[in-house]
């Protein structure tokens, strides 16, 4: 009896040794501790025994059993090592390989002008910052000086949401990325060197307006800034943008609420033929001015001790017009063949040193 138990224990030490995988160690438990195991078998079989011989084969039984499942739960930890590390020599990728150009995308025109007007403003210390898309009525329009039966607010053909109480004014799609500014100044103190780019919205839609589209305005705050610091940044900018270093820039008055006093940049053309930088023509291309110290007081700064300018322009029209697109409609109707035409390879990003 004894002998026959070294010898099952025996047996059962070295299959479960060489069980080559996790499936054959199951069926080697199975056929030990299974319900019609062998060791099981003797288990049962201590029922027909004597007391004193129960007893002792009993014992001698537990112990060869707790042995065997120790074996078992080793060997178990062993092959599932052992398969994890299978699997991960299978599934190991090179990271430091050289990405594979892709068939399947490209940056859309307006997100690689949104990326070269960053590097090029970001060079001159600007940074970029970002807001929601809904808007307060105070933020959008009260905090820029733009009181709520101010003409400019019929004019920004505003979608108005769902009023959330009775009271208060009803939230609005932003129509300008001013807000960002206004929001800007209200959480951090001056000096302050922005732009803010992004999604604007207004009820308006025809050959050359979109409902949505997309606007970057700029915001300077610091001690002592003039028109002259507005001039000079806008003139530097413009013609990096569009790579032509000998482009006329004109600065016009004009009025905004919001600055004071109010400039319409202009840029030289020739309206017949499209071309930028020569012609004689002007094409009016951004908005600009100091900002009004209204404004600035609505946001918590002293005017008396800070000044800035600010600027907004439309991103659709300045892409057009630099790449010669004539239809603001493709840029959003995501047709596969003008995008590819018109979109840049992700992995040519814009760079300053290569002119954006
Ligand atoms: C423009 C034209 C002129 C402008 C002003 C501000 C703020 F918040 F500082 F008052 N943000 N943007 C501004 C000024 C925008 O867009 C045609």
């Amino acid at each position: 009896m004894t002998d026959d138990l070294a010898a099952l224990q025996h047996e059962a030490e070295h299959s479960i040794a060489a069980a080559p995988d996790l499936r054959a160690l199951e069926a080697v438990r199975v056929a030990l501790l299974g319900k019609a195991g062998r060791l099981t078998a003797r288990l049962k079989a201590l029922g027909g025994l004597p007391a004193e011989a129960r007893r002792e084969e009993g014992a001698r039984l537990n112990v060869v059993k707790e042995a065997l499942a120790a074996a078992l739960a080793a060997r178990r930890v062993a092959l599932e090592g052992a398969a994890l590390e299978a699997r991960l020599a299978g599934e190991r990728i090179d990271v430091t390989l050289p990405a594979r150009p892709s068939e399947s995308g490209v940056i859309h025109p307006i997100s690689r002008s949104m990326d070269e007007i960053a590097a090029l403003f970001g060079a001159m210390g600007f940074s970029v910052a970002e807001g929601p898309d809904i808007e307060t009525d105070w933020h959008n329009f009260g905090a820029l000086n733009i009181p709520p039966h101010h003409p400019a607010r019929a004019d920004h053909d505003t979608f108005y949401l769902p009023p959330e109480t009775a009271e208060a004014p009803p939230p609005v799609l932003r129509t300008h990325t001013s807000p960002v500014q206004v929001r800007t100044m209200l959480s951090a103190p001056p000096p302050i060197h922005i732009i803010a780019m992004g999604r604007t919205y207004r009820a308006d839609h025809d050959a050359t307006h979109s409902p949505m589209f997309h606007q970057c305005e700029g915001l300077v705050i610091d001690r002592a800034i003039t028109l002259g610091h507005l001039k000079g940044c806008l003139s530097d900018f413009l013609r990096a943008f569009f790579g032509l270093p000998d482009l006329p820039v004109r600065f016009r008055a004009s009025y905004f609420p919001f600055t004071e006093p109010s400039m319409e940049v202009d840029i030289g053309w020739n309206r017949r033929t499209g071309e930028l930088g020569r012609g004689g023509d002007w094409l009016e291309i951004l908005g600009s001015g100091m900002v009004h110290a209204k404004v600035l007081a609505n946001a918590g700064i002293d005017p008396r001790e800070w000044q800035g300018f600010a600027f907004g322009m439309g991103i659709e029209r300045i892409t057009m017009l630099k790449h010669g697109i004539s239809d603001l409609r493709p840029f959003f109707e995501s047709d596969l063949r003008w995008l590819r035409h018109y979109g840049f390879s992700p992995l040519a990003p814009a760079m300053l040193h290569e002119g954006v």
